[in-house]
């Protein structure tokens, strides 16, 4: 994974928020229709980072428009979404109505900026907006000209950019669902045709968006989604597992999808959470939302033609569940930032397959149902309705459960409990996890049986490229002792309030803070900054 990033590039820092909850759906048509789930966020208590719109929000499915009778005041709404911390992201597709009435149309045609045939002749195919023409994104000029029309969109607050429909799709009745094979294309002044560009269409495509946020906002981390792509991707863009049903099987799928996105350089992925067409029942959004809590692109979408659906749209006890999760989701912000500067660095997936933790055994190989966050977290969704438990082979060591005092040794198969409640979770032992509550850091304690291990800590102010830190926590476990020692590197300031360290698996009864002695009480310690903590195993 090292040296397929440092050959295709690594995932920059994504915006923090980004790493939080988006809704979406296909069929908000209004503003209205977003205040209102706005107003369920809030009223049902559940954290949101970003709203998506879809085509319909915009003139007849034209690019770049998002349609101002629907959409009055863009600008104080986006401030008002602002206000409540939440994002807003709109939706563009690749081709170009194909017509006088479009300005973008009439630029793109004096810019030479459409593919065409090897007559000459324009190559027009039908998509959303009816008649189009595309844009050859392998023409730096195009991309140039691309990224300008973002700059209004960002003027008024739009944090980030969908791209829909990249590969690219047309609605061709038989045949590729693209463009024709020797539709013409520009490949950086090499020229050749479709055969050749397809693949890299959606990726400069990516490109240029991205480019866009980066000249335009260049205070801020570019945040675009883009359902096509090649090696390489991941320098412009994240994407999702594209237009799922809403079955047991797809749920199950996207395991396997997210974990091979990652295997190919892609970290940043996830599916529409209940399935894109169909309406799934409340226990199978639930257990697509457990498990997509612990996925980098946590995102709720759905299609037109069936029923809205939001976290509460199934009630309780779902809803309680769903509120539960969501909040984890937030207070994991910590790890997840830190495995995103980890896959910024090395090129390490977010989500990994098991055998990442042990190659040697065989039986993680084919593992599609389950998978890691990181090196610390293995998560087992439940891909069967009704299922209140499943079984999982785990990787050699130790390994806690997320939930309970329960423990299991690796190496083997065990059976791990399940209740509509939780999916299981398990943590690998040695790891340090670190999450917040309330702006207080909790440092969740997992140690080995002797020996020593590391965790990191990676934080800066979310956005922006300015200055950062990165804390290790070496964790060390010997016969009648269990030390936490902190060191701490960079100059991003340390931003929490307080912290508090859980130790897990151990009776302990004494801590010494930097050698001064203190009572522990539930293996439960607040502190502050500190060098070394000891706590004597009872
Ligand atoms: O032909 O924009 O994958 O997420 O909602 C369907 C409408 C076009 C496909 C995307 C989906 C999106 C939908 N788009």
């Amino acid at each position: 994974m090292q040296r397929y990033g440092q050959l295709t590039g690594c995932a920059p820092l994504p915006p923090r928020w980004a790493l939080g909850y988006h809704q979406s759906r296909w069929g908000y048509g209004n503003e209205e229709n977003l205040r209102r789930d706005l107003r369920g966020f809030q009223e049902h208590n559940l954290p949101l980072s970003a709203f998506h719109l879809d085509i319909d929000c915009q003139v007849k499915h034209r690019s770049f428009t998002i349609d101002p009778q629907r959409f009055p005041r863009l600008d104080d709404f986006v401030q008002e979404l602002g206000n409540a911390q939440v994002k807003l992201i709109a939706i563009n597709n690749p081709g170009i109505q194909f017509s006088r009435q479009s300005n973008l149309c009439l630029q793109g045609l004096i810019l030479n900026a459409f593919c065409t045939y090897p007559d000459g002749e324009l190559v027009v195919a039908p998509v959303w907006p009816g008649r189009t023409v595309f844009p050859d994104f392998t023409h730096p000029r195009v991309r140039a000209w691309w990224s300008q029309q973002f700059a209004y969109l960002l003027e008024i607050g739009i944090a980030g950019f969908w791209n829909d429909m990249s590969e690219p799709a047309t609605f061709v009745l038989w045949g590729d669902r693209t463009l024709p094979q020797v539709a013409q294309h520009y490949l950086e002044g090499r020229g050749g045709d479709h055969r050749e560009a397809h693949n890299v269409y959606g990726l400069l495509e990516a490109k240029a968006a991205h480019d866009s946020i980066r000249e335009f906002q260049p205070q801020h981390r570019p945040f675009i989604v883009s359902r096509a792509g090649w090696a390489g991707l991941q320098r412009y863009a994240w994407t999702w597992t594209g237009d799922i049903v809403s079955t047991w099987e797809a749920l199950r799928q996207t395991v396997a999808t997210v974990i091979g996105l990652g295997l190919s350089g892609i970290p940043y992925s996830g599916p529409d959470i209940g399935g894109f067409s169909g309406n799934p029942t409340a226990e199978l959004y639930l257990r697509w939302l457990q498990m997509a809590a612990f996925m980098p692109f946590c995102r709720t979408h759905s299609s037109i033609t069936v029923e809205p659906r939001s976290p509460w749209s199934f009630g309780e006890p779902y809803l309680g569940i769903i509120r539960r999760f969501l909040q984890l989701r937030y207070s994991l912000l910590p790890y997840f930032y830190t495995l995103a500067w980890e896959a910024a660095q090395q090129g390490y997936p977010l989500i990994r397959p098991l055998f990442w933790l042990d190659w040697q055994d065989s039986s993680l190989w084919e593992i599609e149902d389950a998978f890691c966050l990181g090196e610390a977290l293995l998560v087992c969704p439940i891909v069967e309705a009704g299922a209140r438990s499943r079984s999982i082979h785990l990787p050699k060591g130790r390994w806690y459960s997320f939930w309970n005092e329960a423990m299991f040794e690796g190496g083997q198969t065990v059976e791990v409990a399940a209740p509509l409640e939780t999916i299981p979770v398990l943590v690998r032992a040695g790891s340090v996890m670190p999450m917040v509550e309330e702006n207080r850091l909790i440092l969740h304690l997992y140690p080995l049986d002797f020996g020593e291990s590391c965790s990191h800590l990676y934080s800066d102010a979310g956005e922006g490229y300015g200055e950062s830190r990165l804390d290790c926590f070496r964790l060390i476990r010997s016969e009648d002792s269990l030390e936490l020692v902190w060191e701490q590197q960079g100059n991003y300031g340390f931003s929490y309030a307080g912290i508090q360290l859980h130790v897990y698996g151990l009776a302990v009864t004494q801590a010494w803070i930097d050698g001064e002695a203190t009572l522990i009480e539930n293996r439960q310690l607040n502190c502050s900054n500190f060098q070394r903590v000891r706590f004597a195993i009872g």
